[in-house]
């Protein structure tokens, strides 16, 4: 075959493959297994199964020319579990915290997973995710500020984008994962932050950023590895 024979055939049509995976966790029935079901196969059921162990699931998106494969990892909340962590946390490139808004000990409970999940995997980028906003909206005023006021501080110590959702109403669920891909690749996000008390917050433009968690060994929220950049900061306590 001659030089130009060679150029003219036909370059098949390789599309980019990237995938990510991005560990689920939090105590049992905040919402995790429901979460990713409802983002990979559109399904909400109301009926509670826990999960033993791990579950995983995929969902491909495109995202300009390069095909991004989701692998999701949700890990079963109950302490049994906790041995299982490494396979939610090693490898991930973000790290799903969720929360029940209508149980505050679980958001208290993320405190304890943030420490686990960072002594295996320090670079991951967190997402602080507030589940069950249609139960939280009908719930005393003065019980949905203080959540407010707590979940969102614990977002700035984590350095994490702060989600309140819904899995039953499909509230920002879809932009959980916007969110994530753009931390992860540095990306520009165009959807409108959501910051008022009573609605389901949105808030990661000044959180999650890459070149914050470059210095971030100091993401540890335990007061001893406290570092200069969180002194300022007020601390999950
Ligand atoms: N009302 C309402 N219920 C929800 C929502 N998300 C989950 N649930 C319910 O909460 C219960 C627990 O949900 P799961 O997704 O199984 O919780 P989990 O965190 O995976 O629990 P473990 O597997 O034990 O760790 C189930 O009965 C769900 O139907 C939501 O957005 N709104
Ligand atoms: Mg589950």
């Amino acid at each position: 075959m001659s030089y130009s024979d060679h150029k003219h055939k036909q370059i098949p049509d390789v599309k980019n493959q990237v995938e990510i995976q991005v560990g689920l966790v939090g105590d049992a029935q905040v919402g995790k297994t429901s979460l990713m079901v409802k983002y990979v196969q559109n399904i909400f059921d109301e009926e509670y199964t826990q999960t033993l162990g791990v579950n995983f699931l995929k969902r491909k998106i495109n995202l300009r020319s390069t095909d991004i494969i989701f692998s999701l990892m949700d890990l079963g909340g109950q302490r049994e579990f906790i041995n299982m962590l490494p396979l939610a946390s090693v490898g991930s490139s973000a790290i799903i915290f969720l929360f029940d808004l209508t149980r505050p000990e679980t958001l208290d409970s993320v405190k304890e997973w943030y420490r686990q999940v960072y002594g295996l995997n320090d670079l991951a980028i967190p997402i602080l995710v507030g589940t069950k906003y249609d139960l939280f909206i009908d719930m005393d005023p003065e019980y949905q500020k203080q959540i407010n006021k707590t979940a969102r501080e614990y977002s700035h110590v984590m350095n994490a984008p702060l989600v309140f959702s819904s899995t039953a109403k499909s509230i920002n669920i879809q932009k959980i994962f916007k969110i994530a891909l753009s931390k992860i690749f540095n990306l520009t996000l165009t959807i409108p932050e959501i910051t008022h008390t009573g609605d389901p917050l949105l808030i990661y433009r000044d959180v999650g950023n890459q070149n914050k968690n470059m210095h971030s060994k100091s993401r540890t929220p335990s007061s001893s590895s406290t570092s200069q950049t969180k002194s300022k900061r007020t601390p999950v306590a």
